[in-house]
């Protein structure tokens, strides 16, 4: 087969790569803290990457991280302050404590870096406008002098992005060196087609075929007990739950500078969203749902020894709850007790 193997959404896909890294892996690599299972040139495709949240709850997936990285990378941060606050363990990689360097992916994205004064986004959407057929329009990440420093301990995962338009369809393939199969797969594929939609949507095309090919994708033997938790719960009875994608409506960068700005004051718990205060918010409901989220993860943050309103869960996507729900279960005990946590 010349094809990296289709899956439609994430879910399995995610399952079927920890599966075989796990059990049919090759090679075992040692060095820089974290002995790992690996397999080598590793490739997957979802025919609908929308569908790109899996609902484990051995996973735990931290859903406001996932969002918050996305937003991070669209608009060119490289700051631990955001992001650290969704994952406190990126500061163990930034060189400075203030930055991050080769995680972050969205100064050389999406900030202007060329004598054009175009980020490396603008150009290749200002391509396929132009010539839709573009073999061109790839987004180049990791930069050759990240490895003139062999203690450097932050060097990009991520080789290039790259999009094509085919028949009225926004294609995207992500070329990785390395990948770690339980956190970095989820995380990348989550905010790289999250990037494919709402570039898609900038172009009023539809959202095609996201691929992922990596050369080393491995498992770390430390994360061995989790992987193998995942594994069992959908093998046991299939999934035990499933909701459909969330979808995101076309949309401005002065939206999502607008959603961005929330996003911050929460973060920095200098306002709070009540339910009336969130339909108040001249976004569209999508919008309203994430930053009903991090509003949900400040008063976890902020407010640690309350459970969380029921108002406020009450503003989630359905999926996004349930995701609430099985990674903080203490914070939302009655909604945690419905799903069974
Ligand atoms: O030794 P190395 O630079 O490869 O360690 C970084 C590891 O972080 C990668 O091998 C990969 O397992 C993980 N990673 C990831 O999966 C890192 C990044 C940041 O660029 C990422 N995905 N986006």
């Amino acid at each position: 087969m010349l094809q990296p193997q289709p899956f439609t959404r994430f879910q399995p896909a995610y399952v079927s790569v920890l599966r075989q890294v796990l059990t049919g892996h090759r090679y075992q690599t040692f060095g820089r803290g974290k002995d790992a299972l690996e397999i080598i040139n590793c490739g997957f495709s979802l025919a609908d990457p929308v569908d790109r949240v899996p609902y484990l709850a051995a996973r735990g997936m931290n859903l406001p991280f996932n969002f918050a990285e996305a937003l991070w990378y669209l608009t060119g941060r490289d700051d631990l302050d955001m992001i650290a606050y969704y994952a406190p363990s990126l500061r163990n990689l930034s060189p400075d404590g203030a930055t991050l360097t080769g995680t972050a992916y969205g100064p050389r994205l999406f900030r202007p870096n060329g004598p054009d004064g175009r980020s490396q986004y603008e150009r290749v959407l200002r391509l396929l406008r132009e010539e839709s057929d573009s073999k061109r329009a790839a987004m180049i990440i990791m930069q050759p002098d990240e490895l003139a420093d062999p203690a450097n301990p932050d060097v990009a995962c991520t080789l290039s992005l790259q999009f094509m338009l085919r028949e009225g369809q926004l294609h995207m393939t992500a070329y990785m060196r390395g990948n770690d199969a339980l956190i970095g797969l989820l995380g990348d594929t989550f905010s790289f087609t999250l990037i494919q939609e709402f570039a898609a949507r900038e172009l009023r095309v539809a959202v095609g075929q996201y691929a992922h090919y990596v050369g080393s994708m491995h498992i770390n033997k430390l994360d061995i007990p989790k992987v193998t938790a995942i594994i069992d719960e959908v093998g046991m009875s299939g999934p035990r739950t499933s909701f459909p994608p969330d979808v995101m409506p076309r949309t401005t960068w002065e939206e999502l500078l607008e959603v961005c700005d929330w996003e911050q004051r929460l973060r920095l718990d200098q306002d709070r969203l009540t339910p009336e205060r969130l339909h108040e918010i001249p976004l569209d409901p999508y919008w309203r749902r994430v930053l009903a989220l991090f509003e949900v993860y400040r008063q976890i943050k902020h407010s640690p020894d309350t459970p969380v309103s029921r108002d406020s869960l009450a503003e989630l996507h359905p999926g996004h709850r349930w995701l609430v729900a099985v990674r903080w279960p203490s914070y939302v005990p009655a909604t945690a007790e419905a799903v069974g946590a």
